[in-house]
């Protein structure tokens, strides 16, 4: 079994919580190495990444958050995905659905909202070396114009990233109405953590590693946002997960 297991993440960063979650959850020791951008790109660089989360272990390096999962799921005999092949399809289709639409529109959406520096400040900062904290007055003017661009966040991205975020919590609502107590089926997987994980922007958690502030000190759009979908089928089950499910 390799060992030394390292995680180098961004705080906020919700494809690091979702391999941060498969870690906590199948009990691995791990250390994780939390940096503010741009100083990620420094550390994931070395080992052939350029986003986080990227894993580094004595045997080998994922620079992917599924590629980590499934490799852990190889590791370890508590599986995350289903062997069923009746649960390939949902299992593939779901994951491609939050990894390719919720979590690019729950961060537009996020950011559209907390880009200025007294919010964004706990998000970018919870963990990191000091010397990034000290460095983030300097350098948050430069990265924030650079994620305003890269994640194209307009007057307008909220409300766009909104709508594709519903259409997700629609199908995950209407996957979940037959009554089941996941995603899969009776038994927790990956598609779980994949999903609430990807969702805890606009759901915020209270288990969530970096704590919510109260919605009160939110924008007021932000808000309402967020109590319509955490009111949904889909948002109730994302706050179940994160009650029953997330171990730290
Ligand atoms: N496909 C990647 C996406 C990861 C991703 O988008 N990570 C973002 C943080 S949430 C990131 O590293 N952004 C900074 C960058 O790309 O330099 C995964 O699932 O690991």
């Amino acid at each position: 079994m390799p060992t030394n297991f390292r995680l180098i993440t961004i705080p906020v960063s919700h494809y690091s919580e979702k391999a941060r979650w498969a870690l906590d959850y199948l009990k691995v020791p791990f250390q994780e190495l939390a940096h503010m951008p741009p100083f990620h790109r420094g550390a994931t660089k070395k080992y052939g990444g350029t986003s986080v989360p990227v894993l580094v272990t004595a045997t080998g390096v994922a620079t992917d958050s599924t590629d980590i999962l499934r490799y852990l799921d190889r590791l370890y005999p508590e599986k995350l995905y289903p062997a069923e092949p009746e649960l390939q399809l949902l299992s593939m289709e779901l994951e491609n659905l939050f990894n390719r639409t919720l979590g690019v529109h729950t961060r537009r959406w996020g950011y559209s909202y907390i880009l200025t520096p007294k919010l964004l400040y706990p998000r970018w900062t919870l963990g990191v070396p000091f010397w990034e904290k000290l460095l983030f007055p300097v350098i948050f003017p430069k990265v924030g114009s650079i994620v305003r661009q890269s994640f194209d966040i307009t007057e307008t991205s909220a409300a766009e990233s909104y709508q594709e975020i519903t259409g997700v919590f629609d199908r995950v609502s209407h996957t979940l109405s037959d009554g089941r107590k996941y995603l899969l089926g009776e038994r927790f997987s990956a598609i779980d953590i994949t999903f609430a994980a990807l969702a805890a922007p606009i759901l915020q958690p209270p288990e969530h590693h970096i704590p919510p502030p109260s919605l009160e000190l939110m924008p007021d759009r932000m808000q309402v946002d967020i109590r319509n979908c955490r009111a949904t089928p889909a948002g109730e089950f994302g706050l179940r997960l994160y009650r029953d499910n997330r171990y730290y």
